[in-house]
This record gives C-alpha cells, structure tokens and sequence, in this order.
C-alpha cells in the first residue's frame, strides 16, 4: 500500500460532484463516502491505509481476484493496436470475433440446446433489454406478436435500466419511474426459509414455488407468455438459492407452454457456481443467457446474452436487420480483457476449483456459523453464502425490520476489515474463485467476531435474550 492519500480532499470532491448509484445522497454527504484506494489478491485498502477482505469480489465480479498484471497488459496491447472500432456496417473485430467463439465453445450443449451465438452490451442491465428486444422481436418473426409478457419473480435483480428494474421484482425500484413497464409481471421468489410450511421438505417446496409460474401463465393466458426471467441463485435479493426440484419444474412448464427461458447468469456464469455456466449445474435448459461483470473478471465493462439456436435460428433466417445495438457491442479492449481473464481461469482451472476443492470447503467450514446463537440458516451454493441473523434461533423469528439488524452487522464488518453485504438480515458473501483455505478460515473467523459482536449489542439493547 502506497502512502495515505488525502481522504477529506477526496471526499468533498465526492460530496459535491458525485451521484452514487443506489445512494441516499443527503445521507452520505453528512458522513463522506468511504474511499477505496487499492486493492490485491481478495484485498482492498482504502485511503488511509486500512486493508479489508473483500468478501463480495467487488461487487460480485471481481473472480480472478485484484493485481492481475496480464488484465492490463491485454489492455494496453488493445489499446495500442486498435483502441475502438464499431460493429455496426458489416465490421469486426478480433478479439470480439475471438471471444464469441470462445464464448460458444465454454456454453455446454444441454438436450437439444447449444449456444453458437453472443450479442455484446457492456452490462448486466444493458444486456437484459436486449434479451426484451430479441424476446418480443422472435414472437413477432414468429407470427404471434400478442406473446409480449415476460414473467420475472420478486426480488429477482435484473439491472436498473428502465427493462432492467422492470423484469425484476425489487419494491423499491418499482416505486421510483413508474415501473414495471407494461407486460411485466411477477411470482414469488423460491425462498425456502421465509416460504416454506410448515413439515414441508424443501423438495416439495421446490415443486409449489414453481407452480406459481404455471399459475402465472394460465391467470395471463400461455398464448400472451413471451419468456421466463430468473437468476439461477438470485444474487442482489440476498443470494437465494433454490430448491433442487425448481429449476427442472420451472423447465417442465415453459416446455409445455412453449414459453422461452431467460437464464440471468451475471453473477452466476464463469465459476461462480463451479460451472462455466449455471444453468448446466441445475440442469435446466434456457434459451437466453445473460452475461456481464466476471466475464472481464470486472476489470472493465462488458455484458451480452449468450443466444441459444432456438431464437438465433429465428433472427438469423427469417429477422432481417436487426434495429438494437450499442456504440461499444464488441468492443475490441473489453474482448481481448475477456479473453486474457478467461485463460487465466483455465490455466488455473478456477471453475474446477469451485466445485471440487473450495467450494466443498467454504460449505463445510461455512455450515459451522449455522451452530451460532444469531444464526437461523447458514447456507452456500458454489461461491455464493448466506445467513440469516433471527431474533429467536429456535423458532426462527426475524428481528422486528425497522432494528436494521443486518445494517449494524455490517457496520462491524467495515470496523474490523470484512467486506460483506446485508440484504435486510441476510448476510451475504460471494468471494474470488481464488481464495485459499487459510484466506476461507480467516473469512470465517472474521464473519464470526462480527456474530459476537452484533449479538452482544442486540443483548445490550434487549433485543435478544
Ligand atoms: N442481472 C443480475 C443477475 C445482476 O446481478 C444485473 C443484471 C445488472 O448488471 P449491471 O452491470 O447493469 O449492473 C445484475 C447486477 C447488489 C447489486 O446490491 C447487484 C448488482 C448490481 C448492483 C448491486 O448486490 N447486480
């Protein structure tokens, strides 16, 4: 770490000229924002010097972990050789060119699916209104243009554009801008411990959460169901992982209404899961792929939608030109990023290491924090956790929303050097694919010295026994 920059200077410029995402900007002038100045290996430092394990990859992308030098150097070789070109007018490019093929020969082939095809954005948000654009556009090629609802689930995260907020089920967004936009609507969420009867097995959960698709499409009429959006583990909600039996059964009704399957894999694609891909772990087959952040390891922006041969058969034989694209679709430095992180990923069979070595190990020494007094539920899919902070451990009841329990949790988290994210009292983490068992045991230590502490103030405060 280089020496402590000047923190207040930073921060006034901040306050004064900086609109953060997803921020209350009153709120965070009155305290300054935080400043994160460098970052190493799963580590960051912010600016007077204080090391944090960064727990969340960044901001679920970073898989490769932070300091690769051969990231910058593809960069800067780009950069050299052919900073931007476009990919409108019957133009190419080669890593673009490159990496889709490469993009189509890492997307496994599942029954009578495969995935030949990539179109470009440079997000996740970007990436889901093209997946609208091709959706309404394959119905309409198709003759049955009265197929225009997408059906996407409660606190699904899908991005915050304007299709983006609207394809997912967040309350707070819809609030703000008149949202969903028309055609898109909702079912619940696959979430076991707040949904689950009671005696219910989490299986036969699986099998009614799906069932509200179906419920769904026969309330709407299957003739106006475009397409099924969802996360395979919902990310941003709180990482949500769903019963075994959902996704087959969520497979078996769009197959019978004909529906297409929009897999939202920002997060969950290139190892996350222990897959390349994670509809090939909970053996669904979609048709539509969304791709963003760790396909550049989030080292610079880029997004797509892996295509499937159902839907690029359509827009490629029968769709003439296509009207949507973006000035960066395929942008030369973007891909060759791509290509660089992916090697990276190969060489160092990162995505095998998930399933087979770290993943079992961050779920066994995870699954430990379930036996804490603060814990309802300790859970892991992949590189993915979370847990449950509850009032009562043996009956599972929540603390009363409005104690921000989570937030408090966090705020010991920062104190003490873990990055960790609270979705209302879920805390959640999703480290890089690179994280050593030592690096898990002091992930796990830290997450619990943060339990201790958060328990000990809910104690104090009378909130807990
Ligand atoms: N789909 C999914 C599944 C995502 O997780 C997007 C789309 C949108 O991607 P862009 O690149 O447009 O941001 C995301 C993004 C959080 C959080 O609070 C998660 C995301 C973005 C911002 C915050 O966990 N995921």
């Amino acid at each position: 770490m280089n020496a402590p920059l000047d923190t207040k200077h930073i921060q006034e410029m901040d306050s004064a000229h900086f609109l953060h995402p997803f921020t209350d900007f009153k709120d965070l002038n009155s305290r300054g924002a935080r400043v994160i100045a460098e970052a190493r290996d799963i580590y960051v430092w912010d600016s007077d010097g204080k090391r944090m394990l960064d727990a969340m990859s960044g901001l679920w992308c970073v898989n490769v972990g932070y300091g690769r030098k051969e990231l910058a150097d593809a960069a800067h070789a780009q950069m050299l050789k052919l900073p931007y070109y476009n990919s409108f007018f019957q133009t190419t490019n080669v890593p673009a060119a490159t990496l889709a093929a490469k993009l189509a020969s890492l997307a496994p082939t599942v029954g009578d699916r495969s995935f030949e095809h990539v179109f470009y954005s440079s997000s996740g948000s970007e990436s889901n209104d093209s997946n609208v654009r091709m959706v309404r556009r394959y119905w309409d090629l198709l003759g049955q243009p009265e197929r225009k609802v997408i059906i996407g689930r409660v606190n699904g995260y899908h991005g915050s554009t304007m299709a983006g907020a609207s394809l997912g089920g967040m309350s707070g967004m819809h609030a703000q801008g008149d949202l969903p936009i028309p055609n898109i609507t909702h079912i619940e969420q696959p979430y076991f411990f707040e949904k689950g009867l009671p005696l219910e097995s989490s299986d036969a959960f699986g099998i009614r959460a799906a069932g509200w698709l179906e419920a769904k499409i026969l309330e709407i009429g299957a003739h106006k169901v475009a397409a099924f959006i969802g996360e395979p583990v919902q990310g941003a909600g709180g990482v949500i992982i769903p019963p075994a039996t959902y996704w087959p059964e969520i497979q078996r009704i769009v197959d019978k209404y004909g529906i297409l399957l929009i897999s939202d894999e920002v997060i969950c694609a290139f190892g996350r899961l222990g897959h390349w891909f994670a509809y090939e772990k909970f053996g669904y087959r979609p048709d539509l792929v969304t791709f963003a952040k760790a396909i550049t390891s989030g080292y610079i922006p880029l997004g797509g939608v892996m295509v499937g041969n159902r839907v690029a058969k359509v827009l490629i034989e029968r769709g003439g030109e296509f009207n949507h694209g973006y000035t960066y679709s395929g942008h030369p430095v973007a891909c060759a990023v791509a290509l660089a992180n992916l090697e990276i990923m190969e060489r160092e069979n990162l995505v095998g290491r998930v399933r087979d070595d770290v993943g079992p190990y961050l779920a066994q020494k995870f699954a430990e924090l379930g036996a804490h007094p603060l814990v309802g539920v300790a859970e892991t899919c992949g590189l993915m956790a979370g847990l449950v902070l509850v009032k009562d451990k043996a009956t599972k009841a929540p603390f009363p929303s409005e104690l921000e329990v989570g937030m408090r949790c966090r705020a010991h988290c920062f104190a003490n050097g873990l990055i960790m994210r609270a979705v209302g009292d879920r805390m959640i983490i999703a480290p890089p694919l690179t994280i050593t068992h030592a690096q898990v045991d002091e992930l796990i230590g830290l997450i619990h010295r943060v339990l201790d502490l958060t328990l000990a103030d809910a104690q104090a405060a009378g909130w807990r026994d």
